[in-house]
């Protein structure tokens, strides 16, 4: 009998650019990690293992979704909080050039909003966010134990298990961005697809089909445009996490920049903790050093949220002066 050997896993590499770029299958990778969140809040994950199928199987879902009339896709709206959304971002006033999804990732609440437009499609739609949101989860999840084990915090799982908890309050999002015209008012500067922001969750998890556009700005408010991949995962620190290692790791301000011929479609995990979960620094990380930060849970967090503009610091509000 012929055994035949499993293809070895193939492992990509990729020319050295200036935001990190972090290959989860190298044995020092925990340690990148931790620099690249204190340093820009931010990376780039390669050899992740996430099954490329799912992202494709998705993409196709997505992109069907979007194609749709808009008078269709209307009826999957609004996003309040779970739902279809056009140009109007959050409930105080930004736009963006940008239609989205977001979705729920522990309940089905929003079920009933695409079944009216999927109708038994809505099913199977449903069934591949939910192997999508669980891959990208264990992914998420295994990082930040990579970035307490970099930070050398025991247990491991102390960031993580806020991910893992049934509770938890992590949201999914669906961004399509359209080609977008060139306006007389733009000067040939490119229309900003979504504002500047902090995510307020502990971790994002993005991924985009090959179109450009994703801007992060550095520690001296200067932007740079992240060049896409379709077969990387890109990392944000998010408002939580900055809080839990009191201010060593930093919450990057990103936006998404339209792009005047093509479409971009990203897709994002944001990894929150329950709404109950008190956000305060990890005593193992203050070494004897003061919180910087007020003490508050992750629903008052996210309520002050909620009534801040996108490009607000949302933090400023929580700091001790
Ligand atoms: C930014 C991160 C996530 O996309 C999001 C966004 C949310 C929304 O689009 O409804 C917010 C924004 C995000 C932060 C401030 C508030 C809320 C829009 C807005 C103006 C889903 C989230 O959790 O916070």
């Amino acid at each position: 009998m012929v055994v035949l050997s499993k293809p070895a896993t193939q492992q990509f590499s990729k020319p050295k650019t200036f935001v990190p770029l972090i290959d989860l299958s190298k044995p020092d990778s925990k340690t990148h990690l931790v620099k690249a969140c204190e340093e820009f809040g931010f990376f780039e994950v390669i050899n992740h293992g996430f099954p490329f199928e799912l992202i494709q199987e998705l993409e196709a879902q997505a992109f069907k979704f979007f194609s749709l009339p808009l008078s269709d896709k209307l009826k999957a709206g609004p996003p309040d909080p779970f739902g279809y959304g056009d140009k109007k971002i959050g409930p105080n006033g930004d736009v963006g050039w940008v239609e989205y999804l977001l979705l729920t990732t522990n309940t089905h609440s929003d079920y009933q909003k695409f079944k009216s437009i999927f109708g038994e499609a809505a099913e199977n739609f449903r069934c591949v966010v939910n192997e999508y949101v669980s891959a990208v989860k264990k992914m998420a999840c295994e990082i930040l134990e990579m970035l307490a084990d970099g930070l050398k915090i025991n247990p491991r799982n102390c960031f993580s298990k806020l991910l893992m908890d049934e509770q938890s309050d992590s949201v999914f999002r669906l961004n399509h961005y359209p080609p977008c015209p060139q306006f007389p008012e733009s000067n040939g500067k490119n229309f900003i697809g979504f504002g500047e922001h902090t995510d307020p969750q502990i971790i994002s998890v993005l991924r985009s089909n090959n179109i450009s556009g994703l801007q992060i700005a550095l520690k001296d408010g200067n932007w740079i445009s992240i060049p896409p991949d379709q077969n990387s995962f890109f990392i944000n620190v998010g408002d939580s996490l900055q809080v839990m290692t009191n201010g060593k790791f930093k919450s990057v301000r990103h936006r998404v920049l339209t792009n005047g011929s093509k479409s971009r479609l990203s897709m994002i995990y944001f990894g929150g903790p329950p709404l109950s979960e008190k956000i305060a620094p990890l005593p193992s990380l203050m070494e004897g050093e003061d919180s910087l930060y007020k003490e508050f849970t992750w629903f008052e967090y996210k309520k002050s949220a909620y009534k801040s503009r996108l490009a607000d610091n949302r933090l400023g509000l929580f700091e001790k002066i």
